[in-house]
């Protein structure tokens, strides 16, 4: 038990699988049928739920698709169950569950546990993901980074795997932490961050056995292990005096290296990679390029089925903001789309939502449909970096949802979530916090990374409600009081930052939290707005900007293009506007900026009223912890209102229509 900023005590907290909600269970016969490690956590599962043993007419039966004829359920609708797909149906107050695999038994298990959270009631359902890649990276360092800490853009206190340079002694916070993630179908994990240090190195030689020992509390759970390796590894841990990738003792290096992983791990998931990026090392120190970097990797890795996560992050971060012909958006297109077709087929090429850096409103990245020939992964950032760094309540579910929906080849086209046939990945938001996420409603975001990933198509409210139910119970008034607060806090996040997707005016020297309009306006890494007296806007047209634009397929090439089509909320992203150009909302550009910054202050007022109205309802420590984290939201929400307007203001010389106190 550790204690709050106030004094409060804190118990480590269930996230959203509080044994409460098992309680219909108990008591309750099971019969749980088949065989491995994950089928006896199934039945460790029903045990620690109360349920006891039956071998007839149990209650909730679980067995495999193939046993279900011989147990008179051949008209269940299992034809061609993958491996981790099930059939749940309730008949009479009786269960089945009827899976394609192992995974399948453990998804279809906490998929009762959500059924009845939500109510129960009969019924035959089939569940499949859409994904056979669902995953999720750490940036948890092993030794504590001297500007980074222990978890890069950690925002829960210290990592969940490691303190002060090692392993930590007791993993049992880890077995808990692998069971919240199997609930929500996550199958593979990253143990440590893509910027790879000297420590963190060694998890690929002398420190195997940390990983080992990782690998085996999640393999009971479904999941796999991956590990972020360091490109220059030959060089720096090896003897050899490079880590060119088409050099022989290289591969040779890689192929021993791989090797030595899977005698001690046989499911190993395989590597991430950042390369040649922020000053990790890679292919281009040698005059090679990504594709033979990332298909050395693989070729080592293919013996063992494993793969190589390769992330297209990559751009000048060493930038002059003096040169107006270099664009950051550009960066990742440039470099991979040429590449396309010549990646192993063991390869993932991994890719940011948008162009720039998990901002809080960016165009999806012509990356991913532009990479038809490539196994392509979406990644997603759930730790909130660059949307309130857990302090500021802010659900995500449903600006994933958008990307997910994005139609890159127009309304008839597919949906991205169709095209990313490398499934997906995003950055966890967890650390050694009580909380697991510091705000608890952190929670929810790593909730719905996970349902997402495993249906793209599910309403983002819908799985809210799913998350609040399971997490907080019956209450009406908690579930609602909880959904007014989270449902639309994506946008009004939005509504009190940098406006209408201009990207990054945020505190350098605060490590990105606050606002900064200037603060990488003159800097190196290709983030600027280029605000005048005049207007502001980046312009990225085909026509008189940087070309960006042009890297989307039509119609959205077209759409981004011009003024007359491109929507409202990224009009910035891709032009260069004066404050008074009319948006489609009938709204000039700097009253847009005032009216929705003094909303969105508005908004979150009441969203402070809304979570005083649930004291006495939620558990005293988790109520006293959103109380600090919404008073900070709202002295952060004003501090970014003011400095915003006032910024405008004072550039634009145009007055605020409504007469509103701007400084
Ligand atoms: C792990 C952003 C973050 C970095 C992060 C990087 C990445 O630039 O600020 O902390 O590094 O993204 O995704 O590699």
């Amino acid at each position: 038990m550790t204690s709050d900023a106030s004094g409060h005590p804190v118990r480590e907290h269930p996230m959203w699988l509080p044994d409460d909600r098992l309680a219909a269970l108990r008591g309750r016969t099971v019969s749980v049928l088949g065989e491995g490690d994950v089928v006896d956590t199934v039945r460790a599962e029903a045990a620690r739920a109360g349920m006891t043993d039956a071998t007839t007419a149990a209650d909730v039966l679980i067995l495999s698709a193939d046993d279900a004829a011989a147990h008179g359920l051949a008209d269940l609708p299992t034809a061609g169950l993958g491996a981790e797909g099930f059939v749940h149906e309730v008949r009479d107050g009786r269960v089945v569950v009827a899976y394609g695999g192992p995974n399948g038994a453990l998804y279809g298990w906490f998929h009762h546990v959500r059924h009845l959270a939500l109510g129960g009631g009969d019924g035959t359902t089939r569940h499949e993901p859409l994904h056979e890649l669902r995953m999720l990276d750490h940036w948890d360092n092993v030794a504590v980074h001297p500007y980074m800490g222990q978890v890069e853009r950690g925002y829960a206190d210290g990592s969940v795997f490691y303190e002060d340079g090692m392993l930590r002694d007791d993993l049992s916070r880890v077995e808990r932490y692998a069971r919240l993630l199997a609930s929500i179908g996550i199958n593979r994990v990253t143990i440590n961050n893509v910027n790879v240090g000297r420590r963190e190195a060694r998890l690929l030689t002398d420190d195997l056995g940390s990983v080992e020992r990782l690998a085996a509390i999640f393999r009971p759970w479904g999941i796999r292990t991956h590990l972020s390796i360091n490109f220059a590894s030959p060089l720096t841990l090896g003897d050899l005096d490079t880590s060119d990738p088409l050099d022989p003792a290289v591969q040779r290096w890689w192929t021993d290296a791989a090797a030595r992983v899977y005698a001690r791990i046989p499911d190993f998931g395989g590597f991430l990679v950042k390369a040649d990026s922020e000053g990790q090392p890679g292919p281009y120190a040698y005059g090679r390029d990504h594709a033979d970097g990332a298909n050395m990797l693989a070729r080592a890795l293919a013996p063992h089925d494993g793969l190589v996560h390769w992330r297209a992050f990559v751009y000048n971060h060493r930038q002059d903001w003096r040169d107006r012909t270099t664009d950051r958006a550009r960066a990742a297109y440039d470099t991979f789309a040429p590449l396309d077709g010549r990646f192993d087929d063991n390869v993932v090429l991994q890719v940011k939502f948008g162009p720039l850096d998990f901002q809080v409103r960016e165009p999806v990245s012509p990356v991913i449909p532009a990479m038809t020939r490539t196994r392509v992964a979406l990644e997603l950032q759930v730790t909130q970096e660059y949307t309130g760094q857990q302090q500021h309540a802010v659900y995500l579910g449903p600006q994933w949802s958008e990307i997910l929906a994005f139609r890159p080849t127009g309304d008839d086209g597919p949906e991205l979530a169709q095209i990313v046939r490398g499934g997906i990945a995003a950055v966890a938001n967890v650390g050694a916090d009580a909380f697991w996420t510091g705000h608890p409603l952190a929670q929810a975001n790593l909730y719905a990374y996970g349902r997402l990933g495993w249906d793209p198509a599910l309403e983002p409210g819908t799985i809210l409600d799913e998350w609040i139910a399971l997490t907080f119970g019956e209450d009406e008034t908690t579930r609602r009081g909880i959904r007014s607060i989270l449902d639309d806090s994506w946008r009004t996040y939005e509504s009190y930052t940098a406006p209408l997707g201009v990207c990054f005016m945020v505190s350098p020297l605060n490590r990105h939290y606050g606002p900064d309009v200037d603060g990488y306006e003159y800097s190196a890494w290709g983030t600027y707005h280029f605000a005048d007296r005049d207007g502001i806007g980046v312009d990225r047209t085909v026509a008189t900007g940087t070309g960006y634009a042009g890297q989307y397929a039509e119609p959205w090439a077209s759409r981004y293009e011009s003024l007359d089509t491109v929507p409202d909320e990224l009009i910035l992203f891709f032009h260069h506007v004066p404050y008074t150009h009319r948006l489609h909302s009938g709204r000039t550009v700097i009253q847009h900026i005032y009216d929705t910054h003094f909303a969105g202050v508005e908004r979150v007022r009441e969203m402070v009223a809304a979570w005083d109205a649930l004291q006495g309802r939620l558990p005293e420590d988790v109520h006293a912890r959103g109380r600090e984290r919404f008073a900070e939201q709202l002295r952060s929400a004003t501090e970014w209102r003011d400095q915003i307007n006032t910024y405008f203001w004072r550039k634009s010389g145009i007055a605020d229509e409504a007469g509103r106190t701007i400084f």
